[in-house]
């Protein structure tokens, strides 16, 4: 996964940029609305203020990212969950929280990201809460997904997530990497058609989850396409702005998000 820098959750979750009202225009959905749909309700909002929720900064591997633990806990604490950011770190932190009767435990090193349910000893891990975090969107935005073609780019861990979540849905799913053969095996694996030329791939899809750190140049992109686009560094030049229908991207709430309803869902 690529590691995110401080500058890149500067402010996250952050009202002037308004993910919700945004989403709410390309999907009809909210953060939360996208995290409980992705999570298995069929609901749009849900009181959550019974979970209590302690996040640990964890020093190990390339260290704290400033403001990483802080993003996650005001993410959570916008689901309506009561979270803080626990005083102690890593080993430290996680007995703190369990000793305090936490419900969930939100940590990330440098591979794996995860929201841990205290109660049932179950666990969601950010690379599958991102993967299905984007497909939810991408299929409100796309008005369901059944029998349509869907590109996903990058199949690494939350791009193997992608096929196999899309694919349940109903998608026609082909997956394209810079490294062929990453993709050729999610082919043999799910069945999804692996393709070799990532910008024949872009510019013949409407539907895309790019879960690639790619940035693609405007006229490789299909005109009236739908980026569900979890991969940092985000950027899209001013043709790919105009000729996209809806670019949903965020650094860091969405998959947060599912995760921590998702353990939440262990609980109920
Ligand atoms: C979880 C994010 C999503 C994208 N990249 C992933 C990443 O940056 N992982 C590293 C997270 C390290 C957090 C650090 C801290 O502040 O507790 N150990």
């Amino acid at each position: 996964m690529t590691r995110l820098t401080p500058d890149l959750i500067e402010g996250v979750p952050d009202d002037k940029i308004d993910l919700d009202s945004r989403l709410l225009k390309m999907t009809g959905k909210t953060v939360k609305g996208i995290a409980l749909e992705a999570a298995g309700f069929d609901v749009d909002d849900m009181d959550l203020s019974g979970f209590r929720v302690g996040v640990v900064p964890i020093t190990s591997g390339l260290g704290v990212i400033s403001g990483f633990s802080a993003s996650v806990d005001a993410i959570v604490r916008r689901l309506g969950m009561d979270s803080h950011v626990t005083e102690g770190t890593d080993v430290n932190g996680f007995a703190e929280a369990v000793d305090d009767g936490v419900d969930l435990i939100m940590m990330a090193d440098d591979n794996k990201f995860v929201a841990y349910n205290t109660k049932t000893n179950r666990q969601t891990d950010n690379s599958w809460g991102t993967a299905m975090g984007y497909s939810v969107a991408l299929k409100n935005a796309a008005g369901g997904l059944q029998g349509k073609d869907v590109l996903v780019i990058g199949a690494g861990y939350v791009g193997s997530w992608a096929v196999r979540i899309l694919m349940e849905m109903g998608a026609n799913v082909s997956v394209t990497d810079i490294v062929y053969p990453k993709a050729k095996a999610l082919e043999d694996a799910y069945g999804a058609k692996a393709l070799e030329d990532v910008d024949d791939a872009l510019s013949k899809h409407k539907l895309v989850l790019n879960a690639a750190p790619a940035i693609f140049s405007g006229d490789r992109i299909a005109e009236g396409a739908i980026f569900s686009t979890p991969g940092v560094p985000h950027y899209f030049d001013e043709e790919g702005r105009r000729k996209a229908r809806a670019i949903i991207h965020d650094p860091l709430e969405i998959g947060t998000a599912v995760m921590a309803v998702n353990s939440a869902k262990y609980s109920l």
